[in-house]
């Protein structure tokens, strides 16, 4: 039988995908990157998963890639790293920036390398309080990866997001709630539990409304405020047509709860 290296859990109308080699702290193997790319294809095409959460078994979310595997040490010499990120790396941020349903991660412990930025790459950050987040490449004479050098300056602006990568450095929880690369913290008891309830919101929401948001604000981070208006103004066109519109103003107009189909 094979390893469940990333664990599928399929509720009605979303996937909890928990990485799943503990004693490794989640660190990313050839196989586990399959195994993650494979729940995420099956996220993007069952029409009854309208949302993703992302989490770690034990107490870390994710150290990043298992070194064990990229040795340059062995006998064939250094490894392709251009290989690694090429066919592991890229395509996981690609499909998680892309897929048209929020991606929520909880993060429940150390997420360090690609692991961080994997974590930083998702829609809805949530940290238990225990956890911590290190770029770590300073350690091993690696540029941040897995978006690092596009999503950190966003995300923190180029000062902090230069020393933060320079120094190695680890940030609290606290500390990247402050910066806003989180969401939320919560008690380490209670972050699962709130990260499911705040998956199935979003997995009850108005699922082409959120896709369109996600998708305009990625795209807003390089294009002008002209560009912007004009793409605001066609999803609007384009959702303004829709069941959940149509359902959501009739549900504010009777004033009860919509009931959104996610089209
Ligand atoms: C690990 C790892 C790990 C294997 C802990 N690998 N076993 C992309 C493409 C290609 C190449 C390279 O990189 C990338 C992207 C990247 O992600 S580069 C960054 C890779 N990550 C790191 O450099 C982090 C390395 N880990 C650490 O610095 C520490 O483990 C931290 C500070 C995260 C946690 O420290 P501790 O809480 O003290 O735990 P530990 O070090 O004792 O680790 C527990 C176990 O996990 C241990 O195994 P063992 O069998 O001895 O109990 C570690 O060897 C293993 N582990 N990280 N990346």
């Amino acid at each position: 039988m094979t390893e469940e290296f990333v664990r599928v859990d399929r509720r009605p109308d979303h996937l909890v995908l928990t990485l799943n080699r503990p004693d490794k702290l989640n660190a990313f193997t050839k196989a586990q990157h399959a195994q993650l790319r494979d729940a995420l294809a099956e996220a993007r095409e069952n029409g009854s998963c309208r949302a993703v959460l992302l989490t770690g078994a034990g107490r870390a979310f994710c150290v990043g890639q298992d070194l064990a595997e990229v040795d340059p040490r062995g006998a064939e010499g250094p490894p392709s790293l251009r290989d690694t990120l090429a066919h592991q790396y890229n395509p996981l941020i690609r499909a998680i920036r892309s897929l048209e349903k929020p991606v929520v991660c909880a993060v429940n412990g150390v997420a360090a390398g690609a692991g961080a930025n994997i974590a930083l790459a998702c829609d809805v950050v949530l940290a238990a309080r225990s956890a911590k987040f290190l770029q770590a490449f300073d350690k091993i004479g690696l540029v941040p990866d897995s978006g690092g050098t596009w999503t950190l300056p966003r995300l923190l602006g180029p000062s902090r997001a230069l020393a933060w990568a320079l120094t190695g450095e680890p940030v609290d929880a606290e500390q990247a709630a402050a910066w806003g690369l989180v969401w939320k913290v919560y008690d380490d008891e209670a972050l699962l539990p709130e990260a499911e309830k705040l998956t199935a919101r979003l997995a009850a929401g108005a699922t082409a409304g959120l896709a369109a948001t996600k998708k305009a604000m990625h795209l807003a981070m390089t294009q002008s405020l002209d560009r912007q208006l004009d793409l605001e103004r066609d999803l609007q066109d384009e959702l303004g047509r829709s069941h959940d519109y149509l359902e959501g103003v009739t549900a504010f107009m009777e004033k009860r709860r919509p009931s959104f189909k996610g089209k």
